[in-house]
């Protein structure tokens, strides 16, 4: 880093103590920017990166509710405004007991960059709380999104901030928030949310968009070095929804997905898996991953201790979490012949794994390029929303696969531009933060 970014980044680190996750995004970015710097002076002399790194507004909130024993219980509620230079604030909602302000803030940060390479008119932003789903019953679930969104409702609104799901929150979280919204605002104001039902105004192919995204970014890499997917063998980390439907690409373009997870261990299936038994244990019972093996009989193997990435495989798509892939893992997969690895989660993958990936020359997508689908169709989901249109499925994954390949182009022909072919960290970067960088000077010091 040159001592005007790293002089920024010691800023960060001072301003926002304690917030590990956000100050590993914000150097991941800035570690690619030295160039784009000197090239643009324009961007250091409008303190650019100073700006980006304060988000425009940050809420925090009580959430007040009573569980099924009326007992009342306290999470915490967040919702981080982090730009809208580019459109109204957008990202996802993520309820983890995990969750505190440098999570939020992470994903807000990397959400900026990710929503411009869709070329879609949207802003970052994220939120979500530390409620912890598991064990909770459907009621206790309703109640809290609807004490969620009691407090959020005011800072919401179709031109002004539209969140979605991420971790924990799915369409059945969405609709109990979309209900709640409607219902204090007596407003159907469609465009508030996206991920919502395709009945009450959601959009065919966002349930599939992330991990069918990153599979489509995986095959243009693929591409690009004369290779495909087909006859792969796949491994996909986590069984949400970004696995699920990652699994389904993968599976529909020729490959074998042999491996997937949740926190409990992970299952190995050696001839693939199948992803309709998958489905039923996760989307319909939301039961563990162990289930899938006692339902394979013999044929598949549950491990509740060691790695899912000690599976020897072709192609990892990590889609559970942040930092699931460190540099231990990341030597077993070079050693076992990966050949490509995409980010599916956001920061799956530890600074010390991407790196050791690069120099290995495996072809490596970033999360904000890779899973970049999700947030696109959501964009579609508003366009829609606007239009009080709604689009048949193949219409809207053609939509989905050309922004997909858009984007793989946009960040190959920026890294070739920048001196550094088939380093997709530093095209999405660039490209990602050029864009915002230019409008953040365009709309003055605001
Ligand atoms: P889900 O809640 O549907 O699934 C998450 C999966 O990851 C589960 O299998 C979960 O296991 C596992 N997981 C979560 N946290 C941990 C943890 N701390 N340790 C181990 N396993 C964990 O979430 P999504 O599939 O929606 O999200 C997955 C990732 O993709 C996240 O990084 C998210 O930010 C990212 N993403 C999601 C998008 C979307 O549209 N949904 C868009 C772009 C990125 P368990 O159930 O045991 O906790
Ligand atoms: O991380 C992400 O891009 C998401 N969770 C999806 C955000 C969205 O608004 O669809």
């Amino acid at each position: 880093m040159d001592t005007k970014i790293q002089e920024t980044y010691d800023t960060v680190v001072r301003r926002n103590p304690g917030e590990a996750e956000f100050h590993q995004s914000v150097k991941e970015v800035f570690e690619s920017l030295s160039p784009v710097l000197e090239r643009n002076p324009q961007y250091v002399d409008a303190a650019v990166l100073e700006r980006i790194c304060e988000p425009e507004r940050q809420i925090i909130f009580r959430v007040p509710w009573m569980d099924d024993n009326n007992n009342v219980q306290i999470n915490r509620g967040f919702r981080v405004e982090f730009s809208s230079v580019l459109g109204p604030y957008k990202g996802g909602l993520r309820f983890h007991p995990s969750v505190y302000l440098g999570i939020i803030k992470f994903l807000g940060f990397e959400q900026i960059f990710k929503n411009s390479l869709t070329g879609m008119p949207i802003g970052g932003g994220k939120g979500g709380s530390d409620f912890d789903p598991r064990g909770r019953s459907e009621g206790e679930i309703m109640r809290f999104c609807q004490s969620f969104m009691t407090e959020l409702y005011r800072h919401l609104g179709e031109y002004t901030d539209v969140p979605a799901g991420d971790i924990g929150v799915g369409g059945r979280e969405i609709g109990f928030l979309f209900g709640q919204y409607k219902r204090i605002t007596n407003r159907y104001e469609s465009g508030v949310l996206t991920g919502k039902g395709i009945t009450w105004g959601g959009s065919l192919v966002r349930t599939e968009a992330t991990g069918y995204g990153t599979v489509m970014f995986t095959q243009e890499m693929l591409k690009a070095k004369g290779e495909s997917l087909d006859g792969r063998k796949v491994i996909v980390s986590g069984s949400g929804n970004v696995a699920i439907y990652a699994t389904e690409k993968a599976t529909q373009l020729g490959a074998t997905v042999i491996a997937c997870s949740d926190s409990s261990g992970y299952v190995v299936d050696e001839d693939g898996l199948d992803l309709e038994l998958m489905k039923q244990i996760k989307e319909v019972e939301r039961a563990r991953v162990s289930e899938y093996a006692a339902r394979r009989g013999g044929r598949a193997r549950f491990a509740e201790s060691g790695s899912i990435w000690d599976v020897p495989c072709d192609i990892a798509l990590p889609c559970a979490t942040q930092n699931e892939l460190n540099a231990d893992h990341a030597r077993t997969l070079i050693k076992n012949g990966v050949v490509a690895v995409s980010e599916g989660a956001n920061m799956p993958c530890t600074p010390e794994a991407v790196a050791l990936l690069q120099d290995a020359g495996i072809a490596f997508a970033p999360g904000k390029a890779a899973n970049a689908g999700g947030v696109a169709t959501s964009a579609l989901e508003m366009q829609q929303n606007a239009s009080r249109d709604s689009w048949d499925f193949e219409y809207t994954e053609e939509r989905l696969q050309d922004i997909m390949v858009g984007i793989h182009q946009n960040c190959a022909e920026t890294a070739e531009e920048y001196g550094a072919p088939g380093n997709y960290v530093l095209g999405a970067n660039i490209a990602g933060f050029t864009k915002v960088a230019d409008a953040v000077i365009a709309l003055g010091v605001i």
